[in-house]
């Protein structure tokens, strides 16, 4: 563990080091237990001062200069590491050899122990508990790594780069050499050592280079591997087809882990991920699992170029890297989905990230931890790996697609690209490129990289008849009082019988397209459309061109209108959005009060109607009928009442399934996808609409739907429809059917992990039904000594504790304060374990304020006493004390 109290960092002290590594030998002789690390640098003087290498937890051994052992005087030990005098010297081979023990690394970062096999996580600053190095991304050198192993224990070892070398050796051991053609920071750093089978491809690059692919997973999930392998192949071409980038590697391997903080890593050349994300079989993993690999795999590959080849020069730069690569990943899943399912899917992907940016990020932004997309200070990075820097990140990014249009964009990057290739730069580099290569000025659109909080859109609409006209004013609010932004808004007219309207604005002599883009730069913009015969309805932000709250004041009757004819998909899906927010926000004023909530029966029609309608594909009909998430409810209640809001979710989800109930039992009957399973958008929007309805059926108790839901919870199909069942049944009052499908779920997986991390979550998110039913806390605390559960294992922890933390928090938020205990014991076990996890899951009371005042006292006071000891790590001890402010 780090320093108990640590500095804060700040982005304007940023200074590039005295010396540089130029390339780098390592020698590692692996053992699990006693790892020898010999670090040979050959260093290079840039400037004035000591050479300055960082070390965390290391035992040194030795420690010399061009061959002599450093004198005393000459070495500094500093609270990061230590600094070495160098003297006059322009050069020097600077070789340190450490001591490591993996068994013992339980924060897993650095060199550590899984499953037998050992893994390292360098990202962000893992390089230093392996050696001492001066782990900053903007120190780029040249690496070669030897590994040493007993063969039969590690009979694989890997590394980045190119396999150079490879043999055995004395006493039942053996070798192998890597070198890395391309200088990396120390972050991208990666070895595998372990007892791993392969599937492996020849693929051809564009250019006609042959590569080798490899997935490398455990034995016995080599049928778990081929989905992880296509979408590597297909991530190949479309980096090459989209952007021009070809993977610059001979080899490319994929390593699945079952330990691992965060979901994957983009090492050069050796990518190592949580298995979660990359073992799927039909009968383990669901529609989503197959959709989450696809995505990661892109992503880690996509960050060859947009991270590895050009890299940050600090870690204020992350998005530079994170929301570039995300963005580029969306993209990439939305013309697959689209290749396959047509454009319907394509906006189906844009209505989950924005679902997922307004349910993660907006709270974030909105709270104690709110930070601009490229922070200006931390104290932990690991804390920064945030959905501002990642999602709101890549909106941003997205703004400039738009604006810039995609030929615009690409000339950006390829000019990027040209300028920056082997670079350690900032976020300016990159939008000075865009600006560049298109002649536009993007001072204003910086802007975005500083200003934290989530931007308002205000929006005002005045029809004059006798003018014709229609006048649409936008008002930027941003919630600091900042600089306006240079804003891309995507807007169209609906006519009264439900097209749109070709828009004409004052001073322009003819129609133009009926959805325009006005680029706002100022605080408030006055647009006037000319020709408008009769009142319109607007619909603004398509396709939400910025990552903004918009406020417009809709009436009931309007919202249904938009959800019936808005010809943006992503709008329509939103005024659905919009419509449900106002009447569960409604219900659970009644809730709150002790009156029985009651559904509007416009509402209801208008929910009917888009069910009905079947020109809309099922896939976008499952997200539009889909109820807004609780994290993104409770952010628009003041206060938040997280019981009063699942009393009332009940009672809508009752009511839909009681009074939609034919049409979803006919519906369910429809839907059934013939043959085989395979992973494909019209069919999994197809499973996706059926298990919704399942949802709904088995919430108001339709004995038909019960029914159903059992056998396929029980029977022999694959995972998306067993786990669409169990999860009904298990978010239902059939509790006696939920008990069952639980048991048998387990029964049949109880010896795979990522099965039953499944069986873990549902359970910790499971609602309570009826009041007497048992509370999610009761069943977590049992779940704890089931043999499948482990404290060590991040994604044991993610499912039991983070499910019940972050999905369900009407028990989390138990008028006990019992919730609140159970969180603060987990953290203090977490806390030595394993800091990172510990500070994500600190997370989840961030937002305590927003609570009744009730429910903040007894947060209040388990913060507190969290906060008030002292063997905290720097990681949860930021975080707690800012939620303290
Ligand atoms: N760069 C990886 C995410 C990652 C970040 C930090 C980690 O350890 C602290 C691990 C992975 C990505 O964006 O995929
Ligand atoms: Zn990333």
């Amino acid at each position: 563990m780090k320093t108990e109290h640590a500095p804060t960092i700040r982005r304007i002290d940023y200074q590039p080091l005295a010396w540089t590594v130029q390339s780098v030998d390592l020698h590692f002789t692996l053992d699990a237990k006693a790892t020898v690390v010999r670090n040979r640098m050959h260093c290079e003087r840039r400037g004035a001062g000591p050479l300055v290498l960082m070390a965390e937890g290391l035992t040194r051994v030795s420690l010399t200069v061009d061959g002599v052992e450093v004198a005393e005087t000459a070495l500094r030990e500093t609270d990061t590491g230590l600094e070495i005098d160098l003297g006059e010297r322009d050069t020097a081979l600077v070789e340190v050899v450490t001591q490591i023990n993996p068994s013992a690394n339980t924060e897993l970062s650095g060199l550590y122990h899984s499953g037998g096999g050992l893994y390292t996580q360098c990202e962000a600053e893992g390089f230093r508990r392996i050696t001492c190095f001066p782990d900053r991304p903007d120190v780029m050198a040249r690496f070669t790594v030897t590994l040493e192993a007993d063969m039969a224990a590690f009979p694989v070892l890997l590394s980045n780069g190119n396999l150079v070398d490879s043999g055995d050796l004395d006493g039942g051991r053996h070798f192998a050499i890597w070198e890395d053609p391309f200088p990396k920071p120390s972050y991208l750093f990666a070895l595998v050592a372990g007892d791993l089978v392969v599937l492996e491809r020849t693929e051809k690059t564009r250019s006609g280079r042959e590569v080798l692919l490899q997935v490398w997973v455990e034995d016995g999930n080599l049928d778990r591997a081929d989905h992880a392998m296509d979408s590597l192949v297909h991530s190949m071409r479309w980096d090459e087809k989209t952007f021009g980038l070809e993977l610059d590697l001979d080899r490319y391997m994929i390593v699945a882990v079952s330990d691992f903080n965060m979901g994957a890593m983009e090492n050069k050349g050796l990518n190592i991920f949580n298995a979660k994300f990359v073992l799927a079989k039909p009968d383990t993993a669901t529609d989503v699992d197959y959709e989450h690999i696809e995505s990661v795999v892109a992503h880690e590959y996509f960050h060859n170029w947009t991270g590895n080849r050009v890299t940050c020069q600090d870690w204020f730069q992350l998005t530079l890297k994170e929301g570039l690569t995300v963005f580029r990943d969306q993209q990439f899943s939305a013309d697959m989905l689209a290749a396959a399912g047509g454009e319907s899917a394509r906006a189906v992907k844009r209505i989950e990230d924005v679902r997922m940016l307004r349910t993660a990020q907006f709270p974030e932004d909105a709270g104690p931890m709110a930070h601009p997309i490229r922070p200006d200070q931390y104290q932990a990075i690991d804390n920064f790996y945030t959905a501002t820097v990642y999602e709101k990140g890549a909106e941003v990014i997205r703004m400039l697609h738009t604006l810039l249009g995609a030929e615009g964009f690409r000339n950006g990057m390829d000019l990027y690209f040209s300028y920056h290739d082997g670079q350690a730069v900032t976020c300016d580099d990159f939008v000075e490129a865009m600006s560049e290569a298109n002649g536009v000025d993007l001072d204003q659109f910086m802007r975005w990289y500083s200003q934290r909080g989530t931007p308002r859109l205000l929006a005002e609409g005045r029809y004059d008849a006798a003018a014709r006209q229609y006048t649409l004013t936008l008002t930027q609010q941003r919630p600091d009082g900042d600089e306006a932004l240079h804003m891309p808004v995507a807007l169209g007219l609906i006519g009264p019988k439900g097209a749109d309207l070709p828009l004409t604005l004052a001073g322009e002599t003819s129609a133009g397209a009926t959805t325009r883009l006005i680029e706002l730069k100022d605080t408030s913009t006055t647009l006037v459309f000319e020709g408008i015969d009769a009142e319109p309805v607007p619909s603004l932000l398509r396709g939400f061109s910025a990552p903004v709250i918009l406020e417009l004041t809709e009436d009931d009757r309007r919202l249904a209108f938009r959800m019936a004819h808005d010809s943006d998909p992503f709008n329509r899906w939103d005024a659905a959005q919009r419509f449900m927010v106002r009447v569960i926000l409604a219900m659970t004023a009644d809730a709150a009060k002790g009156v029985l909530p009651q559904v509007p029966d416009a509402f209801m029609t208008a929910f009917g109607a888009l069910l009905h309608n079947e020109k809309l594909d099922p896939a976008y009909r499952a997200v539009a009928l889909t109820l807004p998430a609780e994290a993104y409810l409770l952010e628009q209640m003041t206060p938040a009442d997280p019981v009063a809001l699942r009393r009332a979710l009940i009672v809508l989800m009752r009511s839909i399934g009681e009074r939609l109930g034919d049409s979803w039992l006919g519906l369910d009957a429809r839907l059934s996808v013939a043959g085989e399973y395979r992973y494909h958008p019209t069919d999994a929007g197809r499973r996706a609409l059926r298990n919704l309805g399942q949802r709904y059926l088995c919430a108001a108790g339709v004995a038909k739907g019960v029914e159903r839901a059992l056998a396929r919870a029980t029977g022999e199909g694959h995972m998306t429809d067993r786990f669409g069942a169990l999860a009904a049944l298990v978010h239902s009052p059939a509790s006696a059917e939920a008990a069952t499908a639980l048991a048998d779920f387990e029964r049949r997986f109880a010896k795979d992990a990522l099965v039953m991390d499944k069986w873990f979550a549902i359970q910790a998110g499971a609602w309570r039904w009826i009041d007497s039913a048992e509370p999610a806390l009761a069943r977590i605390e049992a779940l704890m000594s089931h043999p499948a559960f482990s404290l060590s294992n991040p994604n044991k922890i993610y499912a039991l504790f983070g499910a019940y933390f972050r999905a369900n928090p009407a028990e989390f938020h138990r008028a006990d304060g019992a919730g609140y205990r159970f969180w603060a014991d987990r953290i203090r076990d977490l806390n030595k374990r394993n800091p990172q996890v510990a500070s994500r899951m600190a997370r989840v009371l961030e937002n305590w304020r927003r609570l009744t005042p009730a429910q903040q006292a007894l947060a209040r006071e388990q913060i507190e006493a969290l906060v008030g000891e002292k063997d905290l790590s720097p990681d949860v001890r930021e975080v707690l004390e800012k939620a303290l402010g």
